[in-house]
């Protein structure tokens, strides 16, 4: 069987499952939400990570079954983590280019919030830089759409595609998630150039989540630099529903 159509099959029979990542304040450890990160646990060949079958998901076309699941599951537990009397928890979905060539994508969002209660607030959206630099019609319709039914969007992978910052400023977007290879990194210029991230966010008044934090070393400096919040195995790795469910919402 290839994997092409063991893929078809796998949202039937329950195979996929989202795993939710904290995002964390670097003040004081509170989380305010989580990524909402795709895997594919196979019968046989074990956890399959997204990287693996979401471009076959593209090229097959199945990529529209599969980002409706990923929706409706994310938007339910959002509803769930934003139950009466709870502290505010926001879900992050990530979209692919191709999704976004879906005429209605805007529309289905709405559906989609409507059937499980969820508010646009709940929900944010993560997108690569790649779709705003390779602009189809539609994105920033799209986009804007989006935005104004109470949605956010983030930047995922920021830095690592080709800098063309004009782009920030023409699009609505909220939130700039700094890519982990600068995070990572021991390289005195990456420190620099988190340091000129940060800067860019805070004059265009945009929210900045820092990625693949991994050391308190990173996490002190991202602090004294005035990077907010932040993602990454320090805090936690990407967890199954049942355990953000049952995270306190604090962490460390
Ligand atoms: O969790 P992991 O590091 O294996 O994720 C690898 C990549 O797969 C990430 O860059 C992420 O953006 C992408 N990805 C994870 N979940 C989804 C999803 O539900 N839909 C889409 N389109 N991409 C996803
Ligand atoms: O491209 P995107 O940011 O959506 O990918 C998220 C991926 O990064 C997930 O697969 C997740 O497992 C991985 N990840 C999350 N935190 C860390 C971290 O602290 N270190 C590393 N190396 N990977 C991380
Ligand atoms: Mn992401
Ligand atoms: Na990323």
């Amino acid at each position: 069987l290839t994997l092409e159509s063991e893929l078809r099959r796998a949202i039937e029979r329950g195979e996929l499952e989202l795993h939710y990542q904290p995002k964390v304040h670097l003040q004081n450890g509170t989380i305010f939400g989580s990524e909402a990160l795709l895997r594919w646990r196979h019968p046989k060949r074990g956890m399959i990570p997204p990287d693996q079958f979401i471009r076959i998901a593209e090229e097959t076309g199945l990529i529209t079954e599969l980002g409706h699941w990923v929706l409706r599951e994310a938007c339910e537990t959002a509803t769930e983590l934003n139950a009466d009397g709870l502290p505010l928890h926001k879900v992050a979905i990530n979209l692919s280019a191709r999704e976004f060539q879906c005429q209605d994508l805007s529309k289905t969002v709405a559906d989609c919030l409507e059937m499980t209660g969820c508010r646009a607030e709940w929900i944010e959206i993560e997108i690569t830089e790649s779709l705003l630099l390779n602009e189809k019609d539609g994105t920033l319709e799209t986009l804007s759409r989006l935005r104004s039914m109470g949605i956010s969007i983030a930047i995922d992978d920021f830095g690592t595609g080709y800098s063309a910052l004009n782009y920030l400023s023409r699009y609505p977007i909220d939130t700039l998630k700094i890519d982990r290879s600068f995070i990572n990194s021991t390289n005195k210029s990456s420190a620099e150039l988190v340091k000129a991230i940060l800067s860019i966010a805070r004059c265009l008044g945009q929210n900045v989540v820092a990625e693949g934090v991994e050391t308190v070393g990173q996490a002190a400096f991202l602090a004294a630099n005035g990077c907010e919040a932040a993602q990454g195995f320090l805090y936690s790795r990407p967890l199954p529903k049942s355990e953000i469910m049952r995270l306190p919402r604090r962490v460390g």
